[in-house]
């Protein structure tokens, strides 16, 4: 886990999960971030997957999976090395809300992804009557169940634009984090060694 590079490059490569139900607005995420014109999207079957430059050392690999009831079950295929989840919430659609959380925690509770960081999008902020990212915290109960991990809740609206790089950059600044702590954590165990050698 942790951003990682190449020996040849000095562009460092993070992968990043986009998540969450069926219609929550992944794709049109993924594709505004990208090319950030308006896109019309048709549901997933199967992934997109697009890389992102966003820094002048970061590339972003981010893979956007379909979330239909019968396409979840292969989510945890994608698990492996993932360095950050972005999970994108329709903050609209109060039928679906829990449902969403209960996907959401499931995911949580992968080892595959032990301490990966998390943002949630709370997303179509533009539509009356979405819940804001406090309303959307406390529904995911996200104090309790990413504990363990850093999170954050962003509001944001996929056909505009606001708010996705905000969550982005987010989500890099978690991932460097855990790389930084993962880099000290090493040296003290090379430290605690050594000493114990003397
Ligand atoms: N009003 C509004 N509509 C949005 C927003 N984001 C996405 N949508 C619409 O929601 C619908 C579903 O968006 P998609 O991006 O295809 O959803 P998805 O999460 O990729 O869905 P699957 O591929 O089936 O998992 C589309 O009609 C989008 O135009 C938003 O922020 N505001
Ligand atoms: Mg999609």
């Amino acid at each position: 886990m942790g951003i990682s590079a190449s020996i040849h490059s000095k562009v460092k490569q993070a992968r990043i999960l986009l998540l969450g139900l069926d219609a929550a607005g992944k794709s049109t995420v993924l594709y505004k971030f990208k090319f950030k014109e308006p896109f019309t999207t048709i549901p997933t079957v199967g992934f997109n997957v697009e890389t992102i430059q966003t820094e002048k050392h970061l590339q972003l690999t981010i893979w956007d999976v379909g979330g239909q009831e019968k396409l979840r079950s292969f989510w945890c295929y994608y698990f492996e090395n993932t360095d950050g989840l972005v999970y994108v919430v329709d903050s609209t659609n109060k039928q679906t809300l829990d449902e969403s959380r209960r996907q959401f925690q499931f995911i949580l509770q992968n080892e595959l992804v032990k301490n990966v960081p998390v943002v949630i999008l709370a997303n179509k902020q533009d539509l009356p009557g979405a819940l804001n990212a406090d309303e959307i915290t406390r529904k995911f109960n996200m104090k309790k169940y990413c504990c363990d991990r850093d999170w954050y809740v962003q509001p944001c609206c996929a056909i505009t634009g606001q708010g996705l790089a905000e969550a982005f950059n987010k989500v890099t600044e978690f991932m460097k984090r855990s790389k930084d702590e993962a880099i000290r954590f090493s040296k003290q165990s090379v430290t605690l060694k050594t000493s114990r050698k003397v």
